[in-house]
């Protein structure tokens, strides 16, 4: 086997943590094998998809511990064969997310568009691209991953990758108050599971709408091959409304909507059409039967979307706004109305004691698109007094999304507060900005953010630093922002892409039951993993050794808390290659 391939291999077959065996890899210079037989890939890390002709580019080296030794690396170009750009690798410095040692070369210089690779002392790195649509695949294909992941329709995402409609109609489960069967269809599949909640859809759909305002020129004219393409709705409106019609359809006649709509356990690892499990709609099990959380990231959604879709569809825009008035209310008259799974259900209960950060986004929402005082006045007396923290959002933490809508909408509103939340904002663009310059790898993540889904919080801590270029453009911030679109594809301590389908050596295994249940071997495209988590939530991520929390990841399709896929870590991702192709 030539060298070259060896390295592909071992990269395929995934890497073992020694920290000995990395030391000693990095000195060969190559490929090596750990006592154990555990391979360790190559040492240049960086983004196997590519890199825009101005932007920032660093590829992370594992060098020897010792600083002193220096190496020159080299940016080879493919197609002419010549060196565009030599430069010195910078000193060797310690990791501590990943527990390597490792040096940055810096070749931003090499600007022109064309195919290179990297050399380093007869190393050599992926083969990438610099162009100025070097994230337009990307875009595609990452969006095109959720008309995949639809429920209640037939599905074909070419090569294979289809199925049949699922999932038609269910039947109220005895927690919703209500019973008999129930005559819906739709939304999307909420990860490896079949399952649907209003919490997550709220978010996902939230953060794609979002993409839709802020990067219209990139998102108006992309195709995705989709059952709408070709109608008067552009196509990335109209898959995210296929979700969209799914979450109206869990709202109750009096405002209220249900946590979510799955069976009562995980089915097997089956395609969606061989589930036969009763789709129920889930509530809490006892008056007033729907969540407060869920009806307000329902009110929040659709208020966004009556933004969005009147130009396209009035009607659907106006059914929108009525739905997020009344749900709105009915959260605002039941603000602690928490969700937690009833008795006899074990799917996913997208669990959060506090709801107030998701009325406060409802409110903000809601104000931003019909100017009314009542629901400006709900938005600041939520407010903090003083200075307002912001953290990454996520599914459970909605404050951050209340105060940008409230500060990005051309409505005047209180110059104080927007004030205050532009200021609060860029602290937290600087916080990770210096973060990210900090680590060897060069993504924002602190120790403690590899949490469950830490690739999806990577995506919205560059959503936050996006929103922060926003408001003060800031070459630093976007470019920290898309250090963690380098980091998923491929610049991290396992060299693999974290995007099923992008990449020289993107991960196989995801768990996602249609991947694994299709007879093909690659995964459905367009899929980000979860990624490194710290704690240990299946059986694989508690039988690892202790080791540094970027390493705690495996391409194993059974490893749920490591390696599943879902729609709101891909949502950030979208919202991040739209920015990529502005
Ligand atoms: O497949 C399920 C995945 O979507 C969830 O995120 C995960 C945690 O709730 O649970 C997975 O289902 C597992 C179940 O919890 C325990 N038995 C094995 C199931 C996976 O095969
Ligand atoms: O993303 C969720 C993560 O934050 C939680 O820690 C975890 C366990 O409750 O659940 C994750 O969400 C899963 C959901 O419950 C069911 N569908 C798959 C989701 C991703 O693993």
């Amino acid at each position: 086997m030539r060298r070259r391939e060896l390295l592909k291999y071992l990269g395929a077959t995934g890497l073992a943590y020694d920290p000995a065996m990395q030391a000693l890899a990095s000195l060969a210079g190559a490929a090596a094998s750990s006592a154990s037989g555990s391979p360790i890939a190559g040492r240049i890390f960086l983004n196997q998809v590519g890199y825009l002709p101005r932007g920032q580019k660093l590829a992370t080296i594992l060098t020897a511990s010792n600083s002193a030794s220096v190496s020159w690396f080299r940016v080879r170009s493919l197609a002419k064969g010549a060196v565009v750009l030599e430069g010195k690798v910078g000193p060797g410095r310690q990791d501590a997310a990943s527990g390597d040692t490792v040096g940055l070369a810096d070749f931003s210089a090499a600007a022109a568009p064309g195919s290179y690779r990297i050399e380093i002392d007869g190393a050599e790195s992926d083969p990438f691209l610099i162009a100025p649509d070097a994230y337009a695949a990307a875009l595609r294909l990452t969006m095109r991953a959720f008309y995949g992941q639809r429920c209640g329709c037939d599905v074909d995402l070419g090569q294979g990758y289809k199925h049949p409609r699922c999932h038609v109609g269910g039947e109220y489960h005895r927690s919703s108050g209500k019973i008999g069967r129930v005559d819906n269809h739709g939304g999307w599949h909420d990860a490896g599971d079949y399952g649907r909640y209003v919490v997550n859809s709220g978010i996902s759909t939230g953060t794609l709408l979002w993409a839709w305002e802020l990067y219209p020129r990139v998102l108006r004219g992309l195709g995705l091959g989709i059952p709408e393409s070709g109608g008067k709705t552009p196509d990335f409106l109209a898959e995210v409304r296929w979700n969209l019609e799914w979450m109206l359809s869990l709202q109750d006649v009096d405002g209220g909507v249900w946590h979510k709509q799955t069976s009562e356990n995980f089915c097997a690892f089956i395609m969606p059409q061989d589930d036969h499990l009763t789709s129920y709609v889930i509530g809490t099990g006892s008056a007033p039967y729907k969540s407060t959380c869920a009806t307000a990231d329902l009110a929040s959604v659709m208020a966004i979307a009556a933004r969005c879709y009147g130009e396209f569809d009035a009607e659907f825009a106006q059914r929108c706004l009525m739905a997020a008035r009344r749900a709105w209310s009915w959260a605002t008259a039941n603000p602690g109305v928490v969700f937690r799974n009833p008795a006899g259900v074990r799917t996913g209960d997208y669990g959060d004691a506090h709801c107030g950060d998701e009325v406060l986004w409802a409110s903000a929402e809601l104000w931003r698109t019909t100017g009314e005082l009542v629901y400006e006045r709900a938005f600041i007396a939520g407010l903090p007094v003083g200075s307002i923290d912001l953290k990454t959002p996520s599914f459970s933490n909605l404050m951050p999304m209340a105060c940008w809508t409230y500060a990005l909408s051309s409505r005047a509103g209180s110059g104080d507060v927007k004030a205050r939340i532009v200021d609060a904002t860029l602290r937290a663009g600087s916080f990770l900005a210096a973060q990210a310059a900090a680590n060897g790898y060069g993504n924002t993540l602190a120790a403690g953010d590899y949490v469950w889904g830490s690739n999806g919080t990577a995506g919205n801590q560059s959503l936050l630093l996006l929103v922060a270029n926003h408001f003060q453009p800031d070459a630093r911030m976007f470019e920290t922002a898309l250090g963690n679109l380098h980091y998923i594809l491929g610049r991290n301590c396992h060299g693999v892409s974290w995007v099923t389908g992008l990449g020289v050596r993107p991960f196989q295994h995801p768990h996602h039951r249609p991947s694994a249940a299709d007879g093909i071997d690659a995964p459905w495209p367009g899929l980000v993993s979860g990624g490194p988590n710290g704690g240990a939530g299946d059986d694989v991520a508690r039988a690892l050794p202790k080791m540094p929390p970027m390493r705690r990841w495996v391409d194993d399709q059974r490893a749920y808390s490591l390696n599943e896929v879902a729609i709101n870590w891909n949502a950030p991702l979208v919202f991040l290659l739209a920015a990529a192709n502005s």
